[in-house]
């Protein structure tokens, strides 16, 4: 591992193509674009007898980051989903993860080793347990635990002395959400040449309950490392600047804050704060829905289901922020009071299992599935049941395929960074059809006009957009459909790459 090793707890694994890769490297390689996330796109998932295969990760962010990756040589920085082995825990000294095999992932790949203990306290802990909720209005109850905090500041301290050792000279280093916080500013004691864009891929909360956070203004100096920081919506922006006037003695504008430069060369320096709202692949959801296969897998759905008048459909990672159960209880109360009459709709529910350690999501899939069971023996009807629950992961077609044969996308959540399904939803709709409806708090409603908006705490008010959504006029649904479409085409995932990382390249 050449030069590597000498850093304690790094250990590398490097893509190792062959003469002719475009991603061939050599050891002491240095990359002028770097790409840094809690997870790499690829993930490894390991059988009971202890085979691995490498399967891509799951989640937003490497659909979100796979169409610049093709476009611009980069290398990603990141954990495998694989745990390295504690030589404390099991007395086995010596014990190495096997390499990354060859050509897996869109680009060259370096792990972060992390061990169990050690994402236990770093990201089940502090990433899950404290800033997933604090930073969604606090929807569970954040825990403040020290023992989990110092895990969080050691590993993003180990991604920093990664990133440090294969940035090149001026290289562009872009660092993603909330587990990595403080990286930009550990980067930049490091490494003040670099050009560092940070992007949140989830909400930033209002002042009253970042204040809460113990560490608060750790975090908030381990962002301001960066030259630009991206947020969904101005919103999380104008929250951000709040915060930093709160906590910090610096100068805000309406895009930056002008902090105290730490390089030898001293002064000033600005970091960029702004809004860029990601988005979807659009043309690959719409060639996706076009293709004859999907379509008739949309009618296979549709047929196995009863061919009912209205499908409903949820689609999420089982997580308490999507408001899964706001859209089961609002269904269940139009059952009951004669709003759907049997037979005439099937909501089906597809939760994608998420975070299966943490104990706040155990209960949350204990709670669905109760309410799920309830509903079923309350309003089932024999061959014909009114929900269908998949707690599943599907492959992209398959979900387009959902996509395709639903009248009624549900997505409810109490708070979402953007949401990513409603998107894809919309861009499945090749025939300027169906229905979303949509939380008012989500990243997405800030953009998809044409949608049923909804305030997810108001069970009326989504019971109402509901029976809108299912009883309106197919000419309405497709004015408000064209427009949404339009709006997915014109800002897809790429301009959203580009619009970030052109602010970020731009003179300050
Ligand atoms: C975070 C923020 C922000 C879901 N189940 C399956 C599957 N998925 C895919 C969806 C979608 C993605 O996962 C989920 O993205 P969301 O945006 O809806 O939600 P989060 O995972 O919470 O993402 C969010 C996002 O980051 C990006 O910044 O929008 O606010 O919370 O693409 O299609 N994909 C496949 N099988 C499944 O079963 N293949």
């Amino acid at each position: 591992m050449g030069n590597l090793t000498a850093h304690a707890g790094i250990s590398s694994v490097w893509f190792l193509p062959g003469p002719d890769s475009p991603y061939g490297r050599r050891m002491s390689q240095t990359y002028e674009f770097v790409v840094v996330a809690n997870r790499l796109p690829v993930a490894a998932e390991t059988a009971e007898d202890g085979t691995i295969t490498w399967v891509r990760s799951p989640g937003g962010l490497v659909s979100a980051l796979e169409p610049t990756l093709r476009r611009e040589p980069a290398v990603w920085v990141g954990w495998s989903g694989r745990y390295a082995p504690d030589p404390y825990s099991t007395g086995d000294l010596g014990v190495e993860l096997e390499p990354l095999p060859d050509g897996v992932g869109p680009c060259p790949l370096v792990e972060i080793e992390l061990t169990r203990e050690e994402m236990e306290g770093y990201y089940e802990g502090f990433s899950t347990s404290t800033l997933w909720p604090l930073y969604h209005d606090a929807i569970a109850t954040p825990v403040y635990h020290r023992h989990q905090w110092e895990p969080y500041v050691a590993v993003n301290r180990r991604f920093a002395e990664q990133v440090a050792e294969i940035a090149a000279h001026g290289a562009t280093v872009w660092v993603h959400d909330h587990q990595l916080q403080l990286v930009p500013g550990m980067l930049r004691e490091r490494r003040p040449d670099l050009r560092i864009g940070f992007f949140l891929h989830i909400p930033f909360p209002p002042v009253e309950l970042f204040l809460q956070l113990p560490w608060r203004k750790e975090i908030v100096q381990g962002l301001l490392g960066s030259d630009l920081i991206g947020f969904h919506t101005p919103g999380g922006a104008e929250n951000f600047l709040a915060v930093t006037r709160r906590l910090l003695d610096v100068e805000t504008d309406l895009d930056s804050v002008t902090v105290a430069d730490l390089s030898p060369a001293g002064g000033k320096r600005r970091v960029g704060v702004g809004a860029f709202p990601i988005s979807i692949a659009t043309g690959e959801y719409e060639a996706i829905a076009r293709t004859a296969e999907v379509q008739d897998e949309a009618a296979s759905i549709r047929a196995k289901i009863g061919n009912p008048k209205h499908v409903l459909l949820g689609v999420d990672r089982l997580d308490y922020t999507k408001g899964i159960d706001v859209r089961l209880k609002a269904y269940v109360e139009l059952l009951e009071d004669g709003s759907i009459q049997p037979g005439e709709a099937v909501f089906v529910q597809i939760a994608t299992p998420s975070r299966e350690n943490v104990e706040d999501y155990q209960k949350l899939r204990d709670d669905i599935e109760l309410m799920v069971g309830r509903a079923l023996g309350d309003h089932g009807v024999l061959g014909a049941p009114p929900i269908q629950y998949l707690h599943q992961p599907f492959t992209r077609e398959e979900l387009v395929a959902f996509y395709a044969a639903a009248d009624v996308m549900l997505v409810t959540p109490y708070r979402d960074g953007m949401n990513l399904v409603a998107k894809e939803y919309v861009a499945s709709r090749i025939h300027d059809d169906g229905a979303l409806v949509l939380s008012e708090f989500t990243g997405a409603a800030v953009e998809l006009d044409g949608s049923f908006l909804v305030n997810p705490y108001d069970a009326d008010g989504v019971k109402q957009a509901i029976r809108d959504a299912m009883a309106a006029d197919p000419e309405d649904l497709r004015r408000r459909m064209t427009r949404m479409r339009a709006q997915v085409e014109n800002h897809d995932v790429d301009a959203w790459a580009k619009s970030f990382l052109d602010a970020l390249e731009a003179p300050q």
